[in-house]
């Protein structure tokens, strides 16, 4: 097998099991103007570097030692849904969280990892779904599930006519150790 030049890649905090089949279950009344994200990919952004040369991978994993040495275990609570650009014209439906720590943890990373980082203000969000028709329109929804983050990963995602696949590349535990 020949090795890449260069990975796709972004950090992500993953989501457990049950909190997926939550979403998922409310995803399949969405209508089918949008297209729900696989309940194995949902996850939250903290970072998107895109394109990494391979020969760079090690800057980024310690780059990510470094963001997990220095935060904490913190919870995390997922609520209401929104949109992106907004409501009236929705391309992406999300569910808002709420973690504050997710902020500093995210600014390191696009911080240390600027080169690549997608320099977006970071908003903390899970994304539920994406528009594919036009008549995609806002699903007002609310959740109410907490857990506890104590680790995030680095994902590469490999982009197919299919879909894109997810590898967990490497997994970093809040506090170091
Ligand atoms: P999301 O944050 O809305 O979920 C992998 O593509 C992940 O990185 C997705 O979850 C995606 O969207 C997020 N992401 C953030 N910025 C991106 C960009 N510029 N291009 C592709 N994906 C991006």
């Amino acid at each position: 097998m020949t090795t890449p030049a260069s990975l796709r890649l972004f950090f992500a905090v993953q989501v457990p099991a049950a909190v997926r089949a939550d979403l998922a279950r409310a995803c399949r009344r969405l209508s089918s103007d949008w297209k729900p994200v696989a309940e194995p990919q949902m996850h939250l952004t903290l970072a998107f570097l895109g394109e990494v040369p391979a020969d760079r991978l090690a800057e980024v994993t310690a780059a990510g030692d470094r963001a997990a040495a220095g935060g904490q275990p913190f919870p995390l609570t997922l609520g209401a849904t929104d949109c992106f650009p907004n409501q009236h014209q929705p391309r992406v439906l999300f569910v808002k969280a709420d973690a504050p720590p997710l902020i500093p943890l995210a600014a390191a990373l696009q911080k240390d990892l600027a080169a690549w980082a997608d320099p977006k203000p970071f908003k903390p969000h899970l994304t539920l779904a994406r528009r594919q028709g036009g008549r995609a329109a806002h699903h007002a929804l609310q959740f109410a599930h907490s857990w506890t983050v104590d680790t995030f990963d680095l994902v590469q995602s490999v982009l197919a006519a299919s879909g894109a696949t997810h590898t967990v590349v490497k997994t970093f535990r809040l506090g170091g150790a």
